[in-house]
């Protein structure tokens, strides 16, 4: 007859209750975006999932994932919870077509652990948060309930599909399979729709955006602070360019309209919350400061420099009554948070001592993008990232080392952190090939607020030889350098080292990046080909093993 087949075949009808799990799940998420689309996009299953998992990954694995999977570590964690998410729905389908409430009941078991990690969330904002993944698993336990009900055995089909012996009707499951499918799918793309628009408004806030001028500009980098050579890394690192560190699996849309930063705590004797039009018609420092993340592996790419425009936020907290612990001050700890309940301490006495630590507003000449913390994040020269950096920033409470640990700080990570001298070869890269002759090897050296008074590079065990030096911007920047290399055929180790302007030697000493940031020398590996005149093209590397 035609439009019925007998599922007597175990594999197709296991096969049903898969695609019935698959649907439910698709349904589960799609339902739970729509309303998170409605109440708060960072409420999403996914996000609230991903963001639990990363708050509990140890520092071992995630700096694992970074290295692995560099920037791309976020997208791979979210494709991880897609694929056992599907996994675990195709499962609880099969489960479904022999006790259809004990599938149903799994979907639900989900919904509640998506609640759980939205409530374990820092920035959770409580029932409107569990909302969604509840509301989707409840979506998800009917739609398992009612597919598997018309693919399950020994049950006419209520549809009045054609119906074989075992009672199995392919034409209703398909029916409502793709009725699901369908509504799921308008569902999903609704709710994308909505936090969409949530957006609209940060977006329409920073669009609008235009930055005062200075009132102390950064003095013009001399020219010298660029060196010319092909493959370093350029003096102020592009915006778009510029790496990227966080915990935010969906980047904080902040509108500047209705943002606000609190200032209290230990010692404030004037609290105070500011609006951004507040901020912006304090005067502005313009200064350019090199960003380095404590992750950042001997040789590694997360660090940056821009030139950057802010409020001095020494001034801020001196406003609010703020003495630093040398001038008798009660709090020894700067508490940063930003909107998604991101936690940074940084020590008072660092902020206050006369350095430019600032609530930056501008990154080169245009506001903060959203991924470096529009509309306002916080900037300490010298410290890395993790202790200093707070992206969309939103409070600041003062208070001790002892009475509070911050985010990174309750998961193993130094309670301070200052940076340590580091340099790295940008050229050659590692395994290059160079022409034999003059090799100009070039990098970057730091030392945020000593400065880099000296870099040495090395050839295999030979002597060190000094490295000219670009024109130093500040003791907060990076310096250029670079070393004409005459080449010797085969293969060679280059190394560098740098010397602060303290006169501190960069040290030898291998450290990981946990707990207070990576060191160790820098060294690439090259090999001179024998030939003088021009150089073959590389073809594939053969291997000499099968
Ligand atoms: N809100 C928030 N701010 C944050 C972080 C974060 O995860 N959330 N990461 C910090 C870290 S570890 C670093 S290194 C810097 C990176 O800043 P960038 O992404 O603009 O380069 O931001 C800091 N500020
Ligand atoms: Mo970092």
């Amino acid at each position: 007859m035609p439009g019925v087949i007998s599922f007597r075949n175990t594999l197709s009808r296991t096969a049903l209750g898969a695609a019935a799990g698959l649907l439910a799940a698709f349904t589960a998420l799609a339902v739970a975006e729509l309303l998170a689309g409605v109440v708060r996009p960072a409420a999403g299953p996914v996000t609230v999932v991903g963001g639990a998992v990363i708050d509990r990954t140890p520092a071992a694995v995630k700096d694992f994932a970074i290295r692995t999977f560099g920037e791309n570590d976020k997208a791979v964690l979210q494709l991880g919870i897609l694929v056992v998410l599907a996994l675990i729905a195709m499962g609880l389908g099969v489960l479904s077509l022999y006790r259809r409430r004990a599938g149903a009941a799994g979907v639900l078991l989900f919904g509640i652990v998506g609640a759980a990690a939205a409530l374990s969330r820092p920035d959770s904002a409580g029932v409107a948060d569990v909302l969604p993944s509840l509301a989707g698993a409840v979506a998800g336990a009917v739609t398992l309930y009612h597919l598997s009900s018309r693919a399950a055995p020994s049950r006419p089909d209520p549809a009045g599909g054609a119906v074989d012996e075992d009672g199995w009707s392919r034409r209703g499951f398909l029916t409502a399979a793709a009725a699901t499918a369908a509504a799921a799918f308008g569902a999903g793309a609704l709710g994308r729709f909505l936090s969409g628009r949530q957006g609209q408004g940060a977006v329409a806030s920073r669009a609008g955006l235009v930055l005062p001028a200075p009132a102390s500009p950064a003095p013009a980098a001399p020219a010298g602070v660029q060196l010319k050579v092909d493959g370093i890394s350029p003096f102020v690192t592009p915006n778009r360019d510029f790496y990227r560190v966080d915990t935010a699996l969906s980047v904080p849309q902040v509108d500047a309209g209705t943002w606000r930063l609190r200032i209290h705590g230990k010692g404030v004797t004037r609290p105070r919350t500011y609006t951004f039009d507040e901020l912006l018609a304090r005067p502005l420092i313009e200064r350019d400061i090199t960003l380095t993340c404590v992750s950042n592996e001997v040789g590694g790419p997360y660090l940056g420099t821009a030139r950057w425009l802010g409020v001095p936020l020494a001034e801020l907290l001196r406003e609010a009554g703020v003495r630093p612990p040398s001038k008798g001050g009660p709090a020894d700890q700067l508490v940063a948070r930003s909107v998604d309940g991101m936690t940074l301490g940084s020590p008072v006495e660092d902020v206050m001592d006369g350095r430019d630590a600032m609530l930056a507003v501008g990154m080169n000449g245009e506001p903060l993008p959203f991924d470096h913390g529009f509309p306002v994040r916080m900037l300490v020269p010298g410290l890395y990232g993790y202790v200093s950096a707070c992206k969309w920033i939103t409070d600041i409470e003062l208070t001790t080392f002892d009475a509070y640990d911050p985010y990174w700080v309750k998961r193993k990570w130094a309670r301070r952190a200052p940076v340590k001298t580091q340099s790295r070869i940008d050229t050659p890269k590692p395994f290059a090939r160079p022409a034999a002759g003059t090799v100009v090897v070039a990098g970057v050296a730091w030392a945020q607020r000593r400065g880099i008074s000296r870099v040495e590079v090395r050839i295999d065990d030979g002597p060190w030889r000094d490295a000219d030096l670009a024109v130093q911007d500040t003791v907060d920047t990076w310096r250029q350098w670079s070393y004409p290399w005459q080449t010797a055929p085969g293969g060679h180790t280059i190394t560098v080292r740098a010397t602060d302007g303290t006169g501190q030697v960069q040290t030898e000493e291998r450290a990981r990046t946990i707990p207070d940031g990576a060191s160790g020398w820098h060294s690439v590996f090259v090999t001179v080909p024998q030939t003088s005149g021009p150089v073959p093209p590389q073809g594939p590397v053969r291997q000499h093993h099968p």
